[in-house]
């Protein structure tokens, strides 16, 4: 059967999440994007409030909570702020290959160090020569008695500067296809022989906290390597699978905040005898921009059930990574072209959203690897 209502615990993590939004993320947005200060506040309240590692299983300290019921939670937060809520949701990401793949040793030391204090984790794969190519990662992991030792640099890290711990994927065999060449470690921050780059200053979403970090012969023990030796393409890969449909309820949450400073602008805003919403022009670029959320967010919840119910969302995840992406840019665009001219300026709150919006066509797979990936689906199920 298809339902779409939500159930009670669902309605109360949105419920929560769109208050703390409201109340403590959307106030101070405005701050953090002009400073570039890293929200450490703002996300220790959200950790108290159970909105920060939502699926953490509950066996190891955490909530638990699904895809879809995390994407409720994740929509709200970006509302408020995506910088913010992208320097949350990397924490996730850091995770998902843990819950994918580590031991139960594993998860508790790492996974219960989050639930235990308001720490983050980061997820490092993409390097300076190699973003959609993962295969083309040259981070190397070479076996030195019982100890592994990684050499390379990583790019792009979320939370790179603020990580208690990284995943991070090395290069274990030269010579193998992907699926076998790759392994996944857990890196505490603190080892030897890592340095962390200078914060990046990024068009949008600059509270996050991005870099470079490089490993210089950083050693780490074996029950730090995950799942299998080799396996570690697959891994951050399933990674993708429960956050790519998280990424896209993020795009969602920051085309509904366009689509609401719009719809409000226009009501008040008066040229030619009316107010501007009266001019059908620009009323319906309100309403395409409710038809792209309202179908954005459906691909969303359709790729959060399935990885739920356990089946292979991949192609989903893809859809709504693709579509939410651009729906968010448009909505973005299209919300500073209904302020006009004050859509341009600072004091108002829509060229942030345009400026943040950018990015989600970029990361965690860009638009044109989100088509690949949906594209190749349909090579491999033709009847
Ligand atoms: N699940 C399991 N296995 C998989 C999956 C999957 N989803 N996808 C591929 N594999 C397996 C394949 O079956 C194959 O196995 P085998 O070798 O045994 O046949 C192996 O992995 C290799 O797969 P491919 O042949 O498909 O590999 P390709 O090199 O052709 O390309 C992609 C794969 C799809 C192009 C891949 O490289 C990709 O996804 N690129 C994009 C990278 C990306 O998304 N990077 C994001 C980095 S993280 C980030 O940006 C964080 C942003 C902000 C964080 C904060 C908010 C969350
Ligand atoms: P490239 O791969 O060089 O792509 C350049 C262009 O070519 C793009 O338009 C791309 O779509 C296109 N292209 C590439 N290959 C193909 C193809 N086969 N077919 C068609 N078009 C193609 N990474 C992490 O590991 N962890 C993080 O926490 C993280 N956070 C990030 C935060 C920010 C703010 C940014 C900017 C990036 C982050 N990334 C992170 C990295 C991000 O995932 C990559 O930037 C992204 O995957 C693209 O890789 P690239 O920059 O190397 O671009």
């Amino acid at each position: 059967s298809i339902n779409f209502s939500l159930n009670e615990v669902q309605r109360e993590f949105r419920e929560l999440a769109r208050n703390f939004s409201r109340e403590v993320i959307a106030p101070n947005a405005a701050h953090h994007d002009k400073t570039g200060e890293y929200p450490t506040e703002i996300i220790k309240k959200a950790w108290e409030l159970g909105l920060v590692n939502t699926h953490i299983p509950q066996e190891y300290g955490g909530v638990g909570l699904g895809v879809l019921d995390a994407s409720l939670v994740t929509e709200e937060i970006a509302w408020g702020c995506t910088g913010i809520q992208t320097a949350i949701e990397a924490n996730g990401l850091a995770e998902a290959p843990l819950i994918v793949a580590g031991n139960k040793e594993q998860n508790k030391k790492y996974l219960g160090r989050m639930t235990e204090e308001p720490l983050m984790a980061a997820y490092c794969v993409t390097e300076p020569g190699a973003g959609s190519d993962v295969a083309g990662l040259s981070t190397r992991a070479e076996k030195k008695g019982d100890k592994w030792v990684i050499n390379g640099q990583k790019m792009w890290i979320t939370n790179g500067g603020k990580a208690n711990w990284y995943f991070v994927l090395a290069r274990t065999d030269p010579n193998a296809r992907p699926g076998s060449a790759f392994t996944g470690f857990i890196v505490d921050a603190d080892t030897p022989g890592i340095t962390i780059g200078r914060k990046e200053i990024n068009m949008g979403q600059r509270a996050s906290d991005t870099r470079g970090i490089s490993f210089e012969n950083v050693v780490v023990p074996e029950e730090n390597l995950l799942g299998v030796v080799g396996k570690g393409f697959k891994i951050a890969m399933s990674a993708f699978d429960i956050t790519r449909p998280l990424i896209a309820a993020a795009a969602v949450g920051l085309a509904r905040r366009a689509l609401e400073e719009a719809t409000k602008y226009s009501l008040e805003r008066r040229t030619m005898g009316k107010p501007i919403f009266e001019h059908q022009s620009i009323a319906f670029i309100l309403a395409d921009m409710a038809i792209g959320i309202e179908s954005a967010r459906n691909t969303v919840w359709k790729a959060g059930w399935m990885h739920d119910q356990g089946e292979k969302n991949s192609f989903y995840a893809s859809i709504a990574k693709a579509l939410a992406s651009d729906v968010a840019v448009n909505s973005a665009n299209m919300a500073v072209q209904v302020f006009g001219g004050n859509g341009f300026n600072t004091e108002y709150p829509v060229e942030k959203l345009y400026r943040d919006s950018k990015i989600f066509q970029i990361y965690e797979g860009t638009s044109q690897i989100q088509r690949l990936i949906i594209s190749r689906h349909l090579a491999d199920n033709i009847s």
